[in-house]
């Protein structure tokens, strides 16, 4: 046998026993989840391997609802820190368990509760909104919360002009162009994923793919966002993809969600907008994140019940209005 057949052979039975590590990996994962009468819930952003043991994929708040409404004592969130303390918020008679505890927000970091107080002794007469993506302190301190699906119509049910929008201020600006009759006031947040793309390079990807629908988040810079033939939030992405009749389309969000783009439609291609568009806080999480958290019962987050009383009563606002 030639070196380059036994490399080869070498590489074929590396990845065989790597595959068989993953599944023990999994086994032990699916066992403990059973023992600890535990859920497992992955953002639409996670690593394959973990959206694909997830009993339920999707964005921040549809998990957390979920998490509310299955019967079970034990929740693992993939994801973000927000989103698991979104959960707790929304079940505090639940273990919250969040895989990798580093795994935060840099956007959500972009505001604290100290700061929104002060932000609201300037803007007495505002409504705050806050964006899901934001810390239970922020969202204690808001009128009602919001996600990137829903925005638009929270803030057009408000009675106030003035609107104190935080922390995203690409988000908020793509709100204040569809409801121009309020006057936004913005905060200096952004998501440092969405925040790299450019126009230019937008332009660039999109000439060389003429005949492709380019979807974007509203997360994304607002030059990108008015280059593109659909805007909205991860769930608004998917389900537009899948109901269109185009076959090819140009994501520009987080990559995560073209795992669940390409299993959901064989027939249509989907290419990323930009290599930039990976978030390092949602990669963080691997299956051997998961199977400690469960093992060792690791990374519970807690949210004091006062702050998390009115957290709840901001997200439960905006429920009502749905
Ligand atoms: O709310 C979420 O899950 C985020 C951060 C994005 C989206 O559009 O789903
Ligand atoms: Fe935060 Fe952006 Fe990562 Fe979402 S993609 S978790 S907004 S840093």
């Amino acid at each position: 046998m030639g070196p380059d057949l036994a490399a080869q052979k070498l590489n074929i039975q590396n990845s065989v026993a790597q595959d068989q590590a993953t599944q023990d990996l999994v086994a032990q994962i699916k066992r403990l989840r059973a023992d600890r009468d535990a859920v497992i819930v992955a953002h639409n952003y996670q690593i394959d391997e973990v959206q694909d043991i997830a009993d339920k994929v999707g964005d921040s708040f549809a998990l957390s609802s979920y998490c509310a409404s299955v019967p079970k004592s034990v929740i693992v969130f993939c994801g973000v820190h927000f989103m698991a303390e979104s959960a707790k918020i929304l079940s505090p008679e639940k273990t919250v368990l969040l895989p990798e505890k580093d795994a935060g927000c840099p956007m959500a970091d972009m505001i604290g509760a100290d700061d929104l107080r002060e932000a609201k002794k300037e803007h007495p007469g505002a409504a705050v909104v806050c964006y899901i993506n934001s810390s239970a302190a922020v969202k204690a301190e808001s009128d009602i919360c919001c996600t990137s699906s829903n925005a638009v119509d929270v803030i057009r049910s408000l009675p106030n002009k003035e609107i104190l929008f935080v922390p995203d201020k690409n988000l908020g600006h793509y709100v204040a162009r569809e409801v121009p009759d309020k006057r936004i006031i913005l905060w200096e947040g952004f998501c440092i994923t969405h925040q790299g793309v450019s126009a230019d390079e937008t332009m660039r990807v999109k000439a060389m793919h003429p005949d492709a629908l380019l979807l974007v988040h509203p997360e994304c810079r607002p030059e990108v966002v008015d280059l593109a033939d659909f805007v909205g939030s991860t769930k608004q992405i998917i389900d537009y993809a899948a109901s269109s009749k185009a076959r090819k389309f140009i994501i520009g969000t987080e990559m995560g969600v073209l795992h669940k783009l390409k299993t959901d439609n064989p027939g249509k291609q989907f290419l990323l907008l930009s290599g930039r568009l990976v978030c390092p806080n949602m990669k963080k999480t691997r299956l051997k994140s998961v199977y400690n958290a469960l093992d060792g019962m690791r990374n519970r987050i807690e949210v004091e019940e006062s702050v998390r009383s009115r957290a709840y009563t901001a997200l439960a606002r905006m429920l009502a209005i749905k």
